[in-house]
């Protein structure tokens, strides 16, 4: 069995963690491919940080600092606190120094000509992660946040103001001229099952479907395409996707977002959406009803991944939805 996931940082980085060991027990003949977003990278420093890539490699890795949420365990801050001596970098956002190491091998693999998903092959090979990660694009394109006070990197408005800043839009730079990285637009239609992660639906899952390709990919898939519900009882689980909901007009909900992403059959015809089917936590399952009325399969189960165990216990949960 072939699952593809689109998929952003910690959120997704913790359904990746449960998806592995579930399909580990259950499935182990199944592959993972996971399908990561590139638009909150940026160079910095002279470094090249992708902050989603990094948060799944190191989860998968059992690197990731579980509590901060971001970055290596047992991390140490020496050049960073150098950089601000000398008054370079971004003060607000910290390169930790084993961070550091993944930044400087992947900014040696780029200034070599490689693109971003060789490097990444590279770069995950050192861990035996279990899951395939490719970036959604090769190409450069950063999200940035149109405010009141300027247009800035998504990294400068969530790190710094920490979303603080109402966002009239967002815009992926450069997407026009992108194009999905090599496997990419294969991993989606030769998927058996297409997850869609609880991760942000605007500047996580949104910025990888508006690469050119792949949203018309996930919407041909033969695979069956299921989503995760990254709201809870009309909040957030962490993160700012209420702060990037509300800049498209998108109420804060686990039904909103599903018709956000939209059903890919209404009444047995084909319409426009993306899913087949929407995963949402019990307490929202006054709203399998109306997930179905939209044409949608729908299961209310626990969402909170508050343990590997719960995370695999979802992955289960999303699977047998596909088989439904
Ligand atoms: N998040 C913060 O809130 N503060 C930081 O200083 C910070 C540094 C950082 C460095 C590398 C990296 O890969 C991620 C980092 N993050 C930091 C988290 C990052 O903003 C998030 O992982 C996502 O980009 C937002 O979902």
């Amino acid at each position: 069995m072939r699952i593809t996931v689109l998929s952003g940082g910690v959120g997704g980085a913790r359904f990746l963690r449960g998806l592995r060991s579930f399909v580990q027990a259950e499935h182990p003949d199944a592959s993972i491919t996971a399908i990561v977003n590139t638009g909150d990278d940026m160079w910095l420093t002279g470094l090249r940080v992708a902050p989603d890539l990094d948060s799944v490699m190191y989860t998968l890795a059992g690197e990731n600092d579980e509590q901060r949420g971001w970055g290596r365990i047992g991390e140490t801050e020496r050049v960073s606190s150098e950089l601000r001596a000398y008054g370079i970098g971004w003060p607000w956002f910290t390169l930790g120094d084993l961070d550091i190491g993944t930044h400087l091998t992947r900014s040696h693999y780029l200034r070599s000509g490689m693109p971003l998903s060789e490097a990444t092959a590279l770069i995950t090979a050192r861990w035996p992660l279990g899951v395939t990660l490719i970036p959604a694009t090769d190409d450069e394109v950063e999200t940035h946040v149109v405010t009141d006070q300027g247009t800035m990197h998504f990294q400068e408005w969530w790190t710094r103001h920490r979303a603080s800043l109402p966002a009239r839009s967002f815009v992926q730079q450069g997407v026009d001229a992108a194009s999905p990285a090599p496997g990419v637009l294969e991993a989606i239609a030769e998927a058996d099952v297409v997850l869609i992660a609880p991760s942000n639906p605007v500047v996580s899952i949104g910025t990888i479907l508006g690469i050119p390709g792949i949203r018309d990919a996930v919407a041909a898939t033969s695979a069956t395409v299921i989503g995760v519900s990254p709201i809870i009882a009309g909040a957030v689980v962490r993160g700012m996707a209420d702060a990037c909901l509300s800049a498209i007009g998108v109420e804060t909900s686990a039904l909103a977002v599903a018709e956000h992403y939209g059903a890919r059959s209404v009444g047995g015809l084909p319409s426009v959406g993306l899913l087949d089917a929407w995963l949402v936590d019990e307490s929202d399952a006054a709203s399998v009803p109306a997930l179905e009325a939209l044409g949608l399969r729908a299961a209310a189960v626990p969402l909170w991944m508050r343990d590997p165990a719960t995370s695999a216990q979802l992955a289960a949960d999303a699977l047998a939805l596909a088989r439904r």
